[in-house]
């Protein structure tokens, strides 16, 4: 159960969470290079140019106006006139699959709904708990808005709301539900496609919505994190960088062939990548049992036959598991209240030998931050791992990079900085007043850093290794979206509204 549960959280954090935006090479996105265009921001990096944010805020205090919205777990984008959101009906406990999707624009100045199109739903795919149906952000070229549902596909408007192509996707096989956003480069939307048994990436003409390219990554099973692109400094050509399970791998933006990987990453990816010049900042947790040192031995599947197979038919069967009186560890890991149906990747309640061999892997990796050297080609694992740091980290929130200092938040409202050159802690501490769950992402911008827990403590720290705590003001409502932060404003998604700060 501890185990299923530690997935489902991860997997979660990670749709709600990381959108970002890079400038974008198309013209008609140039001049919204300072814009919230994706999820978390620029490139996904958390950090905006952004000043004279508000530090003091909350239901009844520096609202500048506030729009009732549907619930999502997914993160506002924005252009200079429109804010776009994805959203869903509320969800009624008692029929949980009787929901509608929604696709939104928002004026930008005064949070006015400008159109709000629902989406069909041709599948119902597999959700669960805190993954809403809603989770992976829009993105937004300046001008029109993506959008993506794993119920439907893509889906592409205009400002006005007007269709200007659709691409129906699915069904997925996501453990706990699609959770990453789809990112635009170059006038390609890609959406990498993590789940178990079929994982691919995909890149789509943002103009014509036809496919341009699709390659297949058999060695990927679950995951929910949003890509980052990294463009080297020597002038190479421009890499889509994706936290997979168990390995970073870089893909070529032009064609999608697979340029070089780090081995190392957790069995189950939700978090955003911190980048700079030339390394990346990774954190990943998948059960308790990766914790290092703490990791549980397995056998081969001749031996798990020998142990769990009762009718010998080479499988071992759910109920296997469960008739079956646990003898150690590893065979209470089996057990479907821990992680049977995570093994389980085409869900037919049994355990073949491909299924036994991704158990194997599942327990045998290791929760961490790394930092790891961008660049190469192939296997770059034993040259490329800068540092790692093996004490708990956090299941879904992404780090955040700014000013040369790594911050990241735990689980239990634990904020960590460190010095990225080296991986050491520079201060530890609780956040006072926000020992919570935390979803969303921090941000940082104008000399602070925003965090945000699930009860919708915001916590105000100065971006400093020695931080310290500025503020913490409560929003009075659940928090899964990471905040959005513009020039005298600080947008914070609620389940049931968009708040604009502004002091
Ligand atoms: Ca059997
Ligand atoms: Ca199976």
């Amino acid at each position: 159960m501890r185990l299923a549960r530690s997935i489902l959280v991860a997997a979660l954090v990670a749709s709600v969470g990381t959108m970002i935006n890079t400038a974008d090479s198309s013209a008609e996105a140039s001049a919204e290079a300072d814009n919230w265009s994706r999820f978390r921001g620029p490139n996904g990096t958390g950090v905006s140019e952004a000043k004279n944010l508000p530090v003091e805020f909350g239901p009844s205090r520096n609202v500048k106006w506030k729009a009732v919205v549907p619930p999502g777990h997914s993160s506002p984008v924005f252009t200079n006139t429109h804010i776009f959101l994805t959203a869903h009906s509320p969800i009624d406990q008692k029929a949980p699959s009787e929901y509608t999707l929604y696709a939104l624009a928002l004026d930008r100045q005064t949070g006015k709904q400008l159109w709000q199109h629902e989406v069909p739903r041709p599948q119902k795919g597999r959700r669960e708990n805190v993954n809403g149906p809603a989770s992976p952000s829009p993105v937004t070229d300046g001008t029109n808005v993506f959008v993506f549902f794993q119920d439907f596909g893509l889906i592409s408007y205009t400002a006005e709301g007007k269709e200007r192509w659709r691409m129906p996707l699915g069904p997925f096989t996501m453990y706990y539900g699609f959770g990453a956003s789809p990112i635009l480069e170059d006038g390609l939307l890609i959406l990498p496609v993590d789940q178990d048994l079929t994982a691919y990436l995909l890149a789509v003409d943002a103009r014509t919505g036809k496919e341009r390219w699709r390659v297949q990554r058999p060695h990927v099973i679950s995951g929910y994190s949003t890509p980052t692109i990294w463009r080297p400094k020597n002038g190479g050509p421009a890499q889509i960088l994706i936290p997979e399970s168990f390995q970073l791998t870089s893909y070529s933006l032009e064609t999608g062939k697979q340029l070089w990987y780090v081995r190392g990453l957790a069995c189950e990816m939700k978090s955003v990548a911190s980048i700079d010049d030339d390394t990346l900042y990774i954190n990943g947790w998948g059960f308790g049992a990766n914790q290092a040192g703490t990791q549980i031995p397995t056998v081969d599947f001749a031996e798990g036959l020998r142990r769990f197979d009762t009718n010998k038919d080479g499988k071992v069967s759910r109920q296997e598991t469960i008739d079956h009186t646990a003898a150690d560890r590893m065979e209470r890991m089996l057990k479907p209240e821990a992680g049977f149906d995570a093994f389980d990747g085409n869900r037919d309640g049994e355990l073949d030998a491909k299924d036994w061999e991704i158990f194997r892997s599942m327990l045998a990796a290791e929760n961490g931050l790394m930092a790891i050297k961008l660049g190469g080609s192939g296997d770059m694992t034993s040259t490329a791992v800068k540092w790692k740091y093996l004490r708990p980290v956090p299941q879904v929130p992404s780090t955040v990079l700014y000013d040369g200092v790594l911050y990241m938040v735990n689980d239990s409202g634990i904020l960590i900085s460190f010095d990225p050159a080296t991986g050491s802690v520079i201060k530890q501490g609780r956040l006072k007043g926000a020992i919570d769950k935390y979803f969303a992402s921090p941000i940082a911008a104008d000399g602070k850093v925003w965090l945000v827990s699930q009860d919708g403590t915001v916590s105000v720290i100065s971006a400093r290794g020695d931080w310290q705590v500025l503020q913490v003001n409560t929003m009075d409502d659940e928090v899964f979206a990471t905040p959005v932060p513009a020039d005298g404003e600080l947008f914070v998604r609620t389940r049931s509204a968009l708040y604009n700060f502004a002091k």
